[in-house]
């Protein structure tokens, strides 16, 4: 049965519309006929009024966008977009010479060489799909967030305390990251990151078309350094990570353990599997010597029947999905997606699993059957866990500690309440739910269908999430909204955790660079500047900006010079944001309060053009602007 041929739930149905118009609705006679009065006061929870405060920052990857978003929780306002591995014709992210050091300097010297060819300097899209963040002692510090590039193999980093990307790196002998997460204990420390596809360890296209010689490679990021610490090669496709709140390990799961290349061979056995990587153990291997150097790199072997202590692999039934560790520091979900089930590891029982002639599922406590398709689990503080069902359409909540009884030969149903999303969900997340602190408020399910559910805009449809009460005893599906490509992935931050600045500090490393060649050039950016440097055809032009004027009214270059324009935005108000737009030349940037940025181009067009600030700053603002003479070549 389509969801539209279902009879109309008048209960859920009101409670949508009037979460929609506001919790205003909920008190009208309409509203209270729609709705009980335990919906109406869960929708008003969610329902902030004008200018009240979220309880809690979410930060949302965008998929194929290529950009990390920051929400509002529980009202879901959509703060920031903060560019990673997209560009950004708004704060000229991909187009300044602050940002574009980030974009390449990380690319490996081949990709440098390929992009080179292709007439570019580097990638214009990403894949974001994973979005976390660094973590003391088992809980959210507030320090960075890490995030992968599916798309382009890449890990990025964005800094916590300004809301900008400052590390982008490339992972070499990988294909494609997918799975990302932050060490859990002691601190970050490490990131993990699987290397979804599998390929020749060395893909210079010596070996092509035998899949039996191709790896895959898990790797651990230094998230202070942003440089690969180590990689082990795995048997088998790597899918999603996560780590325990001991330290000790990280578990990946692995969708195609046969590693075959069409869909029947991906398919084929009923076992996959989970690998557990021992830290402590590849640490050692490090400091033995037992690897290989590649671009690099120090690479160990840790595939199946290599018989060392690096790795091991946990039999999982078909094509194992998102990996969960629970806040009660014992559990690790791996959701079973082709598999009904939810395989419950309990992390006391993986050491045993490294003894000669261990069994290695006997680490498996629970396997409780939730529904078709489950992909990702989020958790509360009661001991609950809620699973997305891509298939049913269905988040379930289940008793973990009755799941574990069942498992034990008990007879007890752990699933505790099951609600409908619209549609097709993949992750979820809950307030604080992948740390310690998990506080059982909210949860997020990212649906990849909207169908019916808003204004159709043509054969691109607006994709869903929706914000369900988790706070008692039956989920409440509170808001639903419509969001751009793709709502892949999530985290639901307290908000006394995240404590960014109002406006930039003059020394931020983010334009060290262009602070050292204003130096050799004489020029103090801590000044008001008025400066044109010409070095050969090259022209550096120093301004500053307080609202709303350019310290500069007028330039003049030559046809041909190659200009770079650099500008400190003097203000040191909060929200006083100035651009800089060269008309026609395609050339826009972001300056924020006490920041400088520059952007280089070729005057290659004699005559007057206009610059301005493309940021509203002032009353004055269309009038911040300024003109740059360009002199034609000489005949
Ligand atoms: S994971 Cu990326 S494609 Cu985040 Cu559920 Cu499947
Ligand atoms: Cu400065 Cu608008």
């Amino acid at each position: 049965m389509s969801e539209q041929d279902k009879p109309l739930n008048l209960t859920r149905r009101g409670l949508l519309g009037a979460t929609a118009s506001g919790a205003v609705l909920a008190t009208t006679s309409v509203g209270a006929t729609l709705m009980s009065a335990k919906e109406a006061s869960a929708a008003a929870k969610a329902s902030l009024e004008p200018g009240e405060l979220d309880e809690y920052y979410g930060f949302w990857s965008s998929g194929q966008t290529g950009e990390l978003r920051i929400m509002g929780v529980p009202s879901m306002r959509e703060f920031m977009r903060v560019p990673v591995f997209n560009r950004c014709s708004a704060t000229g992210w991909g187009q300044t010479n602050e940002s574009k050091k980030i974009l390449t300097e990380g690319l490996l010297p081949e990709t440098k060489a390929f992009l080179a060819a292709n007439g570019k300097e580097m990638y214009d899209n990403g894949d974001l799909h994973h979005p976390h963040m660094s973590f003391t002692d088992g809980t959210y510090d507030g320090r960075f967030l890490f995030m992968n590039d599916k798309a382009n193999t890449r890990v990025a980093r964005v800094r916590c305390d300004v809301m900008k990307c400052d590390k982008i790196i490339e992972i070499p002998n990988a294909m494609d990251i997918h799975g990302l997460r932050p060490q859990k204990f002691p601190r970050t420390g490490y990131v993990f990151a699987n290397g979804e596809h599998e390929a020749p360890l060395i893909n210079d296209g010596k070996v092509l078309d035998e899949p039996s010689q191709y790896v895959n490679i898990f790797t651990a990021i230094d998230g202070d350094e942003m440089e690969v610490a180590w990689q082990v090669i795995v048997s088998g496709n790597l899918d999603n990570t996560d780590s325990d709140y001991q330290g000790k390990y990280a578990f990946s799961t692995s969708y195609n353990s046969e590693m075959g290349m069409t869909l029947a061979e991906m398919t084929e056995s009923e076992m996959d599997h989970v690998v557990v990587f021992n830290l402590a153990e590849i640490e050692a291997g490090v400091a033995a010597g037992d690897f290989q150097e590649l671009n690099g790199v120090k690479v160990l072997d840790g595939r199946k029947g290599q018989n060392k202590n690096y790795t091991r692999y946990i039999p999982i039934p078909n094509s194992p999905h998102g990996v969960n560790a629970a806040p009660d520091k014992k559990h690790i979900m791996i959701n079973g997606k082709l598999s009904p089930t939810v395989s419950v590891i309990d992390v006391d029982k993986v050491e045993a699993l490294f003894a000669d002639g261990a069994d290695e599922r006997s680490c498996i406590v629970a396997e409780p059957e939730l529904g078709l398709g489950p992909l990702h689990t989020a958790f509360d503080n009661r001991g609950n866990a809620y699973t997305t069902l891509f298939l049913d359409s269905q988040v379930v909540k289940w008793d973990i500690q009755k799941a574990i009884d069942l498992y034990a030969g008990k007879d007890v149903d752990p699933i505790l309440d099951k609600i409908d999303v619209h549609y097709q969900p993949g992750h979820n997340s809950t307030s604080m739910g992948e740390t310690a602190d998990a506080d059982g408020q909210w949860l997020i399910s990212m649906n990849k269908f909207s169908k019916d559910r808003f204004l159709n805009v043509g054969p691109l449809k607006p994709e869903n999430e929706q914000l369900i009460d988790i706070s008692g005893d039956k989920m409440k599906l509170v808001h639903d909204s419509p969001t751009f490509a793709e709502p892949h992935d999530s985290i639901i931050v307290r908000r006394d955790i995240v404590n960014p600045v109002n406006i930039w500090d003059r020394n931020d490393p983010m334009w060290a660079e262009t602070r050292a060649q204003a130096e050799a050039d004489g020029v103090d950016l801590d000044d008001w500047v008025e400066e044109v440097v010409r070095d050969g055809n090259k022209v550096r032009v120093y301004m500053s900006s307080v609202a709303p004027a350019f310290s500069m009214e007028k330039f003049t270059v030559k046809q041909g010079d190659e200009v770079t324009v650099i500008v400190t935005n003097m203000d040191e108000v909060d929200d006083v944001t100035h651009g800089f737009c060269m008309a026609n030349f395609g050339v826009a940037m972001e300056i924020g309060p006490q920041a400088t940025a520059s952007v280089t181009f070729v005057a290659e067009r004699p005559g007057v053009h206009w610059f301005y600030c493309q940021w509203f700053c002032h009353a004055l603002h269309m009038e911040m602007r300024g003109r740059m003479l360009v002199e034609p070549r000489e005949a």
